[in-house]
């Protein structure tokens, strides 16, 4: 039984393994094809095929400015148990979300698993509210099978929502001001209470995120939206 492979697998997991379809992409962002998200993140497969997928990262702020974080459940096959940004996952292919307009496929995305991971309804994060600030392009492996090879949005959104994290995806949740956040990424550094954060997230936090926060506060966004550059971190 412990031979087999992927024999510990979380049953739920393991069949979004298969039924998602992820968007493989060139590293200037252009459809190639597409692939199993299991297939997407075995890092045999990342390195001999050099696959690389479409992805997003959410960062959603509430009227405080504060930001929400999430716990990634027990049962994620890559990254268990990391603290992270609000959502992460996939656009995949299919047509409502490979709509190139105003990266409306990516945001659409977005919207379906920010219900799917935290509960939060549709009409609380409408696909117009995010902001597209730009791409990143990172390579992570999570244990010696798994990995990321990610060509990754950043969406930023500020809204008040209601919050019902599915337990399938989510250990935990808490909003953080910029204190908060700079006292777990020092005892993340240190080690302190088994406390770990998602490689991309960490890349966010170190090149973007807080002069970021200082525009989501002024409500000057826009003013730092890149969409030219895919920052290869
Ligand atoms: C993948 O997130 C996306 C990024 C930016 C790491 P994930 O592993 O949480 O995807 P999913 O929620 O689809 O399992
Ligand atoms: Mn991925």
């Amino acid at each position: 039984m412990g031979d087999a492979p992927d024999a510990g697998m979380d049953a739920v997991q393991r069949r979004l393994m298969f039924e998602d379809e992820c968007i493989l992409v060139d590293e200037n962002d252009r459809v190639v094809g597409h692939d199993t998200k299991y297939n997407c993140h075995l890092m045999e497969k990342i390195e001999s095929e050099n696959l690389l997928h479409r992805a997003f990262s959410v960062f959603l702020f509430n009227s405080k400015y504060e930001l929400l974080l999430q716990q990634r459940s027990a049962t994620k096959v890559t990254f268990p148990l990391v603290w992270t940004n609000t959502c992460c996952s996939h656009p995949l292919y299919r047509e409502s979300e490979l709509i190139d307009e105003d990266f409306l496929g990516v945001r659409n995305a977005a919207q379906r698993k920010l219900l799917d991971e935290l509960g939060i309804p549709a009409e609380d994060v409408p696909v117009d509210q995010f902001t597209t600030l730009g791409r990143i392009l990172y390579k992570a492996p999570s244990d010696g099978k798994w990995g990321e090879h990610e060509l990754d949005y950043l969406l930023f959104i500020v809204r008040d929502v209601n919050v019902h994290p599915n337990p399938d995806e989510v250990a935990d949740v808490k909003y953080v001001n910029r204190e908060e956040l700079k006292e777990l990424l020092r005892k993340a550094d240190a080690g302190e209470e088994g406390l770990k954060l998602s490689p991309w997230f960490r890349l966010v936090v170190d090149n973007f995120l807080f002069k970021w926060w200082d525009h989501v506060e002024k409500g000057t966004l826009k003013e730092v939206v890149d969409l030219k550059t895919i920052h290869k971190l």
